[in-house]
């Protein structure tokens, strides 16, 4: 593939970033291509965290294949980092290397970083240009600048439905009211989600793994459940392997012990009224790196998140059926006035096999 300007370099990049969708938590998914005169000499993307970033596969690649990239240009969909992490600086790789040019997608909202990456470029004398595809770069690490920048996850509640919205039938079956392929995207999302959160009903009644299953994949995300009371059984499937958070708001010291004889850690952090403070909870998440949140609930705790402002994205696969009177998407409670009502705009529709898929974000 031949690179003739800027736009394609990072769209390419992009395309690599994409490599390290479900592997790269807690750090950013980024990619790297080197260019010397339209041809791409090396390319990377992001490993797990604690190896190689995505300049430094790519620099690696270069050499690999035996390309000078001296004279080059590199294309990043995040600014190279400034810093001594769990890895040495890309920027100083760069320099190293001898590449002429960098062009970022976005800069890195890191504090460590923060414009530094470029700047340490600039003063090395390498040409910097950063704001190509800007959106693109940002919705691939949308989970990473939540955290940065909001100090939480960016929070995406799944939830499948009819087109009357409605889940399940009063005597609780569900399955199946979406097609097959829904199901499989639903667990796309599951795989490039930090961890997947869901609460004590839902544990309780479907004794959910919440695991990723039919999609290719090295990396299960962490499970967390929100269990105020600690009212889930301890042979609940979703605390096989172990790894599992339970949040809770009232200490129950034997129930404790026998869960973290599962492997589970609990996080005490009750409100006021005895619950599981949500917003309190999305900062702890923050606090331990979870960049993307998938929630798969049922309807209470989905509208306790709602209401709580706890919610950024709705990924909704509606199927193309009626089932009248049954379970509903949020509880949320009655409205006096349609002045009152939660607004969202659609961000992206499509249909996945027979059903609609909608993201729908929160304004
Ligand atoms: C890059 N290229 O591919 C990524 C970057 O602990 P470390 O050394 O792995 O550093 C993690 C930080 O590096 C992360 O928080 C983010 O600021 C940046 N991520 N930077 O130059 C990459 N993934
Ligand atoms: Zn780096």
């Amino acid at each position: 593939m031949n690179i003739t300007n800027d736009d394609d370099g990072i769209r390419l990049a992009l395309e690599w970033a994409a490599k390290g969708m479900f592997i790269t938590t807690p750090n950013p998914r980024v990619g790297c291509v080197i260019v010397r005169a339209g041809e791409v000499i090396g390319a990377g993307a992001t490993q797990p965290a604690g190896q190689a970033h995505a300049e430094v596969q790519a620099l690696r690649d270069a050499a690999q294949r035996g390309n000078d990239v001296r004279g080059a240009t590199a294309y990043v969909t995040l600014e190279p980092c400034s810093h001594h992490g769990r890895t040495p600086p890309c920027a100083d790789a760069l320099v190293a290397a001898g590449v002429a040019r960098v062009v970022a997608a976005i800069g890195d909202p890191n504090p460590l970083v923060a414009g530094q990456g470029l700047a340490k470029l600039q003063a090395a004398g390498i040409a910097v240009a950063c704001g190509v595809r800007e959106d693109e770069a940002h919705e691939m690490n949308i989970g990473f600048f939540s955290r940065m920048q909001r100090g939480r996850p960016w929070v995406r509640m799944k939830a499948a439905a009819s087109l009357d919205g409605k889940t399940a039938l009063h005597n609780g079956q569900s399955q199946w009211i979406t097609s097959e392929a829904a199901r499989t995207d639903g667990h796309w999302w599951r795989a490039r989600a930090c961890a997947i959160l869901t609460g004590s009903g839902t544990v309780n009644e479907d004794d959910p793994q919440l695991t990723v299953r039919g999609v290719d994949t090295p990396r299960q995300p962490r499970r967390i459940v929100v269990d105020s009371r600690l009212q889930i059984s301890p042979d609940a499937r979703v605390l096989a392997g172990g790894g599992t958070w339970i949040v809770a708001a009232q200490p129950n010291p034997e129930k404790e012990a026998l869960l973290r004889e599962r492997g589970a850690e609990i996080i005490m952090l009750p409100n006021a009224a005895g619950k599981v403070d949500l917003p309190a909870l999305m900062q702890e998440l923050g606090r331990r790196q979870i960049n993307e949140l998938h929630v798969e609930a049922g309807s209470r705790l989905n509208g306790a998140l709602i209401a709580e402002g706890c919610v950024d994205e709705l990924l909704l696969y509606l199927a193309p059926s009626l089932l009248g009177d049954a379970q509903g998407l949020f509880d949320l409670p009655a409205l006096e006035s349609l002045d009152g009502r939660r607004a969202l705009s659609f961000h992206e529709v499509r249909q996945i096999g027979a059903d609609l898929r909608i993201l729908a974000r929160f304004s």
